[in-house]
């Protein structure tokens, strides 16, 4: 069957008044290790990307990799602990950790934006001091709690009209600590500090859902705080939540937890009626 080119057109013609109302957006967006597919569905999350700049929105991009730090820590023979959501990280582990988010993970990811014709320059929350942490929990060895964000090196480069692509690798407070921090609390982070319109958590389930197993499209901060209380939300969506709290507490004007794995997720939620996955905002 032909393509139906009237309704392509028709969607372009629908996307007007979203696109207006995000001129000049700052949307953060999260990119999980575990929303990161093959070449194909990384251009196609490039492409979203791009996108969103090209029309006049300021794009961010923090990304995650745990499952590629597994990898490799297989590969070395260092084992790895979980503790409360977060890794375990001696120093041997959070050098794999710097190697595999500053390096493979985020330089894939400026590729397939400049593949796509985008201007993506990637750093971490090293570069120009944008993130200095504390250890979160000394039980977590060289796992860091962001407490100082310098964001204005981002400001100066969505400006120059290049989207930051940002690894959770982070400065301590004393000189030569490095830091491994959980993807979400430094997207959470640099969203708060940004004032950022937007949050947009990709991951691999389709949000937060209900007793029946539901979708739940839009929260508030005292009815999300009350799903955690019933057990409601649980598992791997606690931590997911409570940094979407944290960041609106912040003054993020919303958060966005989503499935990065269906076909341009980001559009969906940005550009139609319909969004994709569970909204939190006060
Ligand atoms: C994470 C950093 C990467 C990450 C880790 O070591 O795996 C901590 O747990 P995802 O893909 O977003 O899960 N850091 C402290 O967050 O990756």
């Amino acid at each position: 069957m032909d393509r139906d080119w009237i309704a392509t057109a028709r969607t372009l013609s629908e996307a007007l008044p979203y696109l207006q109302r995000y001129t000049g957006a700052v949307v953060v967006v999260k990119f999980g290790g575990n929303a990161m597919g093959d070449d194909e569905a990384m251009a196609e999350f490039a492409r979203d990307i791009v996108l969103m700049k090209q029309v006049g929105m300021n794009p961010v991009v923090v990304h995650g990799g745990g499952p590629m730090i597994n990898d490799m820590l297989a590969k070395l023979g260092i084992k790895s602990d979980w503790v409360r959501g977060k890794r375990v990280t001696d120093k041997a582990t959070v050098e794999v950790v710097e190697m595999i988010l500053s390096g493979l993970v985020n330089k894939r990811i400026v590729q397939a934006i400049n593949d796509q014709g985008g201007r993506a320059v990637g750093i971490s929350g090293k570069d120009d001091d944008l993130m200095v942490c504390e250890a979160d929990d000394p039980e977590l060895g060289f796992v860091g709690r962001p407490v100082e964000m310098n964001v204005q090196v981002i400001r100066d480069l969505y400006a120059a009209g290049i989207i930051p692509v940002i690894a959770p690798v982070a400065t301590g407070m004393n000189d030569n600590e490095t830091f491994n921090v959980n993807g979400d609390t430094a997207a959470g982070a640099i969203a708060g500090a940004l004032q950022a319109d937007r949050l947009l958590l990709l991951t691999d389930v389709a949000g937060v859902k209900n007793k029946a197993g539901e979708v739940i499209t839009q929260m508030s901060p005292d009815e999300v705080a009350a799903l955690i209380e019933d057990g409601t939300i649980s598992g791997g969506m606690i931590p997911k939540v409570e940094t979407a709290l944290k960041a609106v507490k912040e003054g993020v004007r919303g958060v966005v937890i989503l499935d990065g794995r269906v076909p341009n997720a980001c559009l969906l939620e940005l550009f139609t009626e319909h969004g994709a996955g569970s909204m939190i905002r006060s």
